[in-house]
């Protein structure tokens, strides 16, 4: 591993998330971290000789301004590294830091330091995926590429010139994408199909208003859960009809323009009345699933007519509606990558991998 800090160079970084939190955990990294810590630190018991002894170390750091913190060497290059542990409001940090900076070390981005550190660029930015993921179930595959399986997958292909590797590792592209923000899901249909209804069945609590009235919701509502460990959006908007209703007409134009950016619609008609052709739907060119809503009433559908939809569910009752995550996960999650399996996850390394499949040789 190198390091790219110059010789005389100490860097100092914040590496706990901007703002307040209950601790704040700061980094010195470089030839001078040792020296810096000495003429900043002094411990509450002890002796302070980080050449012998990396801690960790209670004690307060700072001159007129000081917190009790803990400190420790940490060092995994020949570079001398040191956390501080401090307390974590901003002003504190702040007021550390800078006290830092006037011992003589330069301030940078936590990835710059990792950087510094010999860190490659999809292992930071494995990093910083991991902050945002929001499942576990995301944050093992993101593990796995700041552990390095998509820094050696990429290696070998640029040096085989293997496209159809290459190809392999970018059919996992829209996977990796929602590693970190979630499948857009958008119900749709005519008012009063129960499109609100199933939002809150979906969801598990009354995140939509729900009313016998037509036309009822008219902002786009969105709310986010996991299914199988992996991270959903729902999202319920006003029911598509033609109006003259100036309101309703400006939610129907959110809805179909939240449609462009959907991952997947779903197109949700009612049981309980004879099935209608709404041409204003249009949803042939999204991936879709036809959903038919209130099961549990008496229906004129046709057994014809029920068993091309794809799923039947009761949002009032609950019927059918876990078959319907089942069958939206399937459709968008088809395949689940083995632990340790390369896996690009943002366009940076989407666009090296595109160039490298289509690299002559
Ligand atoms: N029996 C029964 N009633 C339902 C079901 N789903 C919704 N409803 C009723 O249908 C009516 C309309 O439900 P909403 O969820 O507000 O429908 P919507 O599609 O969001 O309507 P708009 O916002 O007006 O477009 C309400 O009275 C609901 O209680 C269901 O599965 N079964
Ligand atoms: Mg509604």
């Amino acid at each position: 591993m190198t390091d790219a800090t110059p010789n005389n160079e100490t860097l100092v970084s914040v590496l706990t998330a901007p703002g307040r939190s209950a601790l704040a955990t700061i980094a010195i990294v470089g030839v001078h971290a040792r020296q810096i810590a000495q003429s900043l630190f002094t411990p509450h018991r002890g002796d302070f000789d980080l050449e012998n002894d990396p801690g960790p170390y209670y004690g307060r750091f700072g001159g007129d301004v000081s917190d009790d913190v803990v400190l420790a060497e940490t060092s995994t290059t020949h570079l001398p590294s040191i956390e501080i542990h401090c307390h974590g409001g901003s002003a504190m940090v702040e007021a550390l830091l800078a006290q830092v900076q006037q011992a003589g070390a330069k301030a940078v981005t936590w990835q710059e330091l990792l950087r510094t550190e010999g860190k490659s660029e999809v292992c930071i930015e494995a990093t910083e995926a991991l902050t945002r993921c929001r499942t576990s179930r995301a944050a093992a595959v993101l593990l796995d590429q700041a552990n390095g399986a998509l820094d050696r997958a990429i290696e070998k292909i640029a040096s085989s010139s293997d496209h159809a590797a290459a190809r392999e590792l970018l059919s996992w592209q829209n996977f990796g994408l929602h590693l970190t923000e979630p499948w857009k899901i958008l119900l749709v249909g005519p008012p009063n199909v129960g499109k609100s209804s199933l939002l809150n069945a979906i969801l598990g609590h009354e995140r939509a208003i729900v009313s016998p009235t037509a036309g009822t919701t008219r902002d786009v509502v969105h709310g986010e859960t996991s299914i199988d460990g992996w991270s959903f959006v729902f999202a319920d908007g006003a029911g598509i009809r033609s109006t003259e209703d100036e309101i309703e007409r400006a939610g129907i134009s959110l809805i179909q323009r939240a449609m462009i950016n959907a991952d997947m619609c779903l197109i949700i008609q009612d049981l309980s009345i004879p099935k209608v052709q709404n041409e204003l739907i249009p949803y042939v060119d999204h991936d879709h699933l036809t959903i038919g809503n209130k099961a549990d009433l008496g229906s004129p559908w046709s057994r014809d007519e029920r068993d091309q939809l794809d799923q039947c569910v009761s949002a009032r009752t609950g019927q059918g509606v876990d078959d319907l995550l089942q069958q939206i996960v399937r459709r968008l999650v088809p395949r689940i990558p083995a632990s340790g399996t390369p896996v690009p996850f943002t366009h940076r390394q989407i666009e090296i991998l595109t160039t490298l499949a289509h690299r002559p040789g």
